[in-house]
């Protein structure tokens, strides 16, 4: 015998369903609940950047009460001071500064303080007359993290004669001017150690390939490259490759970030040590938020505990599970 659906409350119960429009759809904050910040963002010059500019975007989400309004000054210090105006000129609840530059913050800040929106730094520091200028500051110590590149130098070749590649980041940025005195620091301990080269790479891949592209036709003689950031490194390594040379067995390559793409080049021998630089300021920036929303004071200086990766230990477990 033929089984025959009964079609009439099979409708019925469709009807009501789309009349309901099913289970209830995840209510969004409205747009006039959630504070707004302005992000002031150095750029996109390297992979810590854009995982900094994603940890950032994803903290300061709508589902989390916030509307961001980011902002990506492609490394020049004047489009930061344009952005923190316009932050200004549309009254955002808080202005998140990564400052590109050191120095030439006081006026804008002054603007900000002037409009009573909070600034809260992240990542690189600023030189300002008057702290009050910001609320706080969240980041690395560079100064820190070239101590601990200079010490494995010390540790692995004691003083042997280095010649030493030394490629900066974008001059006047706290991290290039910490990891640039670290080394300095080292040269002045260790006579036979020897600066062959020292210029910037703006902490970008096709710079960092550039100028070791350049160094090598002169013929520079080195055996220690020393690079400030991890993307740099990159573009090393590929000019050394091209080059016909052993990146890791003709020259140590020093870098800092602990990216994982470097960190797996250092399992295969082609990067000596990475000094850890993270990234990951979004949650740090979002908990200061919420402090200030509550009415608290956050510490006025956060400095995030770091470390560094060489050969030693490291596995591709470790790696796994950092986040960027
Ligand atoms: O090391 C580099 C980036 O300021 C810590 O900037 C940051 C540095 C980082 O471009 O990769």
């Amino acid at each position: 015998m033929k089984k025959y659906v009964p079609l009439l409350p099979l409708l019925l119960a469709c009807l009501l369903l789309c009349a309901c429009g099913g289970p209830a759809p995840v209510q969004e904050p409205e747009a006039r609940d959630l504070a707004v910040v302005g992000f002031s963002q150095v750029g996109a010059e390297s992979d810590w950047r854009n995982a900094n500019t994603r940890s950032m975007q994803q903290a300061l989400s709508a589902a989390n009460g916030y509307r961001l309004i980011f902002d990506d000054a492609q490394q020049k210090q004047d489009r930061q001071i344009t952005a923190i105006r316009n932050f200004i000129n549309l009254g955002v609840d808080y202005i998140v500064l990564a400052p590109n530059t050191e120095t030439g913050w006081d006026t804008v800040l002054a603007e900000a303080r002037a409009a009573g929106i909070p600034v809260i730094l992240v990542d690189r520091m600023i030189e300002v007359e008057d702290t009050d200028l910001f609320t706080c500051w969240i980041g690395s110590d560079f100064r820190k993290e070239g101590d601990t590149a200079v010490r494995w130098l010390e540790e692995h070749y004691g003083d042997a004669p280095l010649r030493i590649v030394h490629l900066q980041g974008n001059i006047g940025s706290s991290a290039q001017i910490g990891r640039t005195e670290g080394l300095d620091a080292g040269l002045a301990r260790h006579p036979a150690w020897q600066l062959v080269f020292r210029g910037s790479g703006d902490f970008t891949q096709a710079k960092g390939q550039e100028v070791m592209e350049a160094l090598i036709r002169d013929h520079t003689d080195f055996n220690v490259i020393y690079c400030e950031n991890d993307n740099m490194a990159y573009g090393v390594i590929d000019a050394l490759k091209m080059a016909g040379l052993r990146p890791g067995e003709d020259a140590a390559i020093i870098s800092f970030d602990a990216n994982s793409t470097a960190l797996r080049m250092i399992l295969d021998g082609t990067i000596s040590l990475d000094v850890e630089c993270n990234p990951l300021h979004g949650p740090r920036v979002l908990s200061i938020i919420e402090q200030l929303q509550r009415g608290e004071t956050p510490p006025k200086f956060t400095y995030v505990e770091e470390t560094s990766f060489d050969a030693g230990g490291l596995t591709e477990e470790i790696i796994g599970v950092r986040g960027y």
